[in-house]
């Protein structure tokens, strides 16, 4: 079973996506009473017409989640219009906190998937808060990123979203690293096809653009479930499939105790490999501005080592 946290939007959204992908049973979670278990309703019956016979189950029961595999947290106030992500801290921070003692109660042996912002936060303070091994905690941020890049990107190039490879790194958030330097066409480098000034706007665009969705519709949704489900079909599928996503660093890139976007390797047990890559000295500094900036937020959660 996948148990996701929150029957929010992102949340429903999350659940109606791993269904699409046949993954595995789901259990909705919530606090409020009937949320989940009209979702689940819902979702059922989206299920029935696709075809697909997965069981989709309602709860406001956190003990519902015993034997789940992966647990997917979106609980938490969401990002509202003129809010940074990390305006959400401290409220986040105790709900966070909260959910972790229960999986730890009920779902010890899961793998943890954090949604909520400021997302490398959340993620850092989950990995604490339930003392699981950091190969089973990470965060859905710079996958989500990637994807927007990648839709940029298409929109400049003229060319299929799907035969773009680009990668987002970094804090998901103020720093995030739209790398121009790893992006290419069916393995074409970028610079054999465009000049590198062609495409620069596309980096700005990357990192304004959930700023953007939620000043007109109140909250991201459907890009944010997309993340999830692809994280959550890489760890089900064990496919090692290699994305950006929120990991714990112990050294890798030269940084030691926060959790921030990078490339891995994703199979059944969560994270298998850390990659690394060769970032140029420009690239480097906004990596640190982001690893800085969330030392900073996480001084802020007074997390007990
Ligand atoms: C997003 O990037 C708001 O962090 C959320 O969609």
């Amino acid at each position: 079973v996948i148990t996701v946290v929150g029957a929010g939007r992102v949340g429903s959204a999350a659940a109606l996506d791993i269904v699409l992908r046949r993954l595995d049973d789901v259990l909705l979670l919530d606090i409020v009473e009937g949320l989940p278990q009209g979702e689940a309703l819902d979702l059922g019956h989206a299920a029935s017409s696709y075809g697909i016979d997965v069981e989709i189950t309602g709860s406001n029961d956190y003990r519902d989640m015993a034997g789940s595999d992966i647990v997917v947290v979106t609980a938490g106030v969401p990002r509202r219009p003129g809010m940074t992500r990390l305006d959400l801290l401290q409220r986040n921070a105790e709900i966070v906190r909260q959910i972790s003692s229960r999986i730890v109660e009920y779902a010890p042996k899961s793998k943890l998937l954090m949604v909520t912002n400021p997302l490398d936060a959340m993620t850092y303070l989950a990995l604490k808060a339930t003392g699981f091994p950091p190969k089973r905690v990470f965060g859905m941020g710079s996958i989500l990123d990637s994807a927007r890049f990648r839709y940029f990107l298409s929109k400049r190039l003229g060319v299929s979203r799907s035969s773009i490879q680009a990668l987002v790194i970094g804090e998901h958030g103020e720093n995030m690293l739209p790398l121009l330097s790893h992006t290419s066409v069916s393995g074409v480098p970028l610079p054999e096809i465009v000049s590198t000034d062609g495409v620069k706007g596309t980096v700005e665009e990357t990192r304004g653009t959930a700023a953007e969705v939620i000043r007109l519709k109140g909250g991201t949704v459907y890009a944010p479930a997309a993340g999830v489900g692809e994280i959550v079909e890489a760890v089900v599928k064990d496919r090692k499939a290699v994305f950006p996503i929120s990991a714990y660093l112990d050294g890798e890139y030269g940084v030691r105790g926060v959790c921030i976007g990078v490339p891995a390797v994703l199979g059944r047990e969560g994270i298998e490999r850390i990659v690394e890559l060769q970032l140029v000295d420009e690239e480097m500094a906004v990596f640190m501005r982001g690893v800085e900036a969330l030392k900073k937020v996480v001084s802020k959660l007074e997390i007990s080592q």
